[in-house]
């Protein structure tokens, strides 16, 4: 069987609220995040806005989303996307479906985790951590990543970009890249993508940004949402030449064919062009196409 609910995670001062399960239902007294099905007529941020409200009585109007894992317990395989709340308001009040919540540190919740990880039998839930939490904090880290690479000459003001043949991103304009392979850093791998790609060979790389694309709507087995490493190339060797996955073609800066490339692009490219550095995340909508939300930051460093 497969369900999918949403759970929305609420921080104050580095601490994240939980819920402890009542006794009488399964996994007794196990620690959780405000979570639930989806109802019909629903969306996903309806749903974590709902829930919040029904199982603590806080309310946020803005939610943010955070990405999806998948649990599995016997039969079913729950997936879960999770929500956090910017802001909140109201006092935490509990339903009858929950004993108590406390508010944890991260360290805090590790050590539960440690419990949940010992000797006991898996029916004693008690003082332990769910493992949608856990999930929760390796969702950054457990993304896939990859990396986007532009050639640039900033003294003709102009950049190289790629008509994608192929695979994800087919029919757009982009940068040149792929998956960072086991052993190798994201420099390495955007060097070898530019190799594998246009056929030049780069030299040093400058890293201008670093972006979480996710897509609430694509299956997870899919692999859509990734985290991208985003280079210059001011210098190479050799001729960019066209190959199976990618047609290079040079652009000036102000005629960069936007309406034919990711959505995202718009938002950050021209801050590059201008020297900035960016952190990002951008959520993508049902259409995998238009951007649902968006928080972006300049930075110093990365
Ligand atoms: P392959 O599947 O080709 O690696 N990429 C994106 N680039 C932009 N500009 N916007 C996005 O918004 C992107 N999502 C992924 C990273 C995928 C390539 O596509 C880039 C990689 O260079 C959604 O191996």
């Amino acid at each position: 069987m497969k369900k999918t609910i949403t759970a929305i995670v609420i921080e104050k001062a580095g601490k994240f609220l939980l819920l402890k399960r009542s006794k009488h239902d399964t996994f007794p007294g196990l620690w959780e995040f405000p979570s639930g099905k989806i109802e019909p007529g629903e969306n996903m941020e309806e749903s974590a806005r709902r829930e919040l409200k029904e199982e603590t009585g806080l309310q946020s109007k803005s939610v943010m989303y955070e990405g999806k894992r998948e649990r599995k317990n016997k039969d079913t395989v729950t997936l879960v996307h999770y929500f956090s709340a910017k802001s909140f308001t109201g006092t935490v009040k509990i339903s009858e479906e929950h004993s108590g919540f406390g508010w944890f540190a991260l360290e805090e919740i590790l050590v539960m985790r440690r419990l949940a990880a010992g000797a006991s039998p898996d029916a004693d839930s008690e003082g332990k951590v769910g493992m949608d939490v856990l999930h929760y904090f390796s969702l950054g880290s457990e993304l896939l990543q990859t990396t986007l690479c532009l050639p640039v000459d900033f003294s003709n003001k102009k950049i190289m970009l790629g008509m994608k043949k192929r695979g994800f991103g087919a029919g757009k304009w982009n940068g040149f890249g792929g998956k960072v392979h086991d052993g190798e850093s994201p420099e390495q791998a955007a060097k070898r993508e530019l190799g594998e790609e246009i056929g030049i060979k780069a030299g040093p790389l400058e890293k201008v940004c670093e972006f979480v694309f996710l897509f609430p709507h694509v299956p997870l087995e899919k692999k859509w949402d990734q985290l991208v490493h985003v280079f210059l190339a001011r210098e190479w060797k050799g001729n960019p030449e066209e190959t199976k996955e990618m047609k290079p073609e040079w652009f000036a800066f102000g005629e960069i064919p936007y309406s034919k490339m990711w959505q995202d692009d718009s938002h950050w490219l021209p801050l590059v062009l201008k020297g900035k550095k960016i952190k990002a995340r951008f959520v993508f909508d049902k259409d995998s196409e238009t951007i649902k939300g968006m928080k972006l930051k300049q930075t110093k460093r990365l």
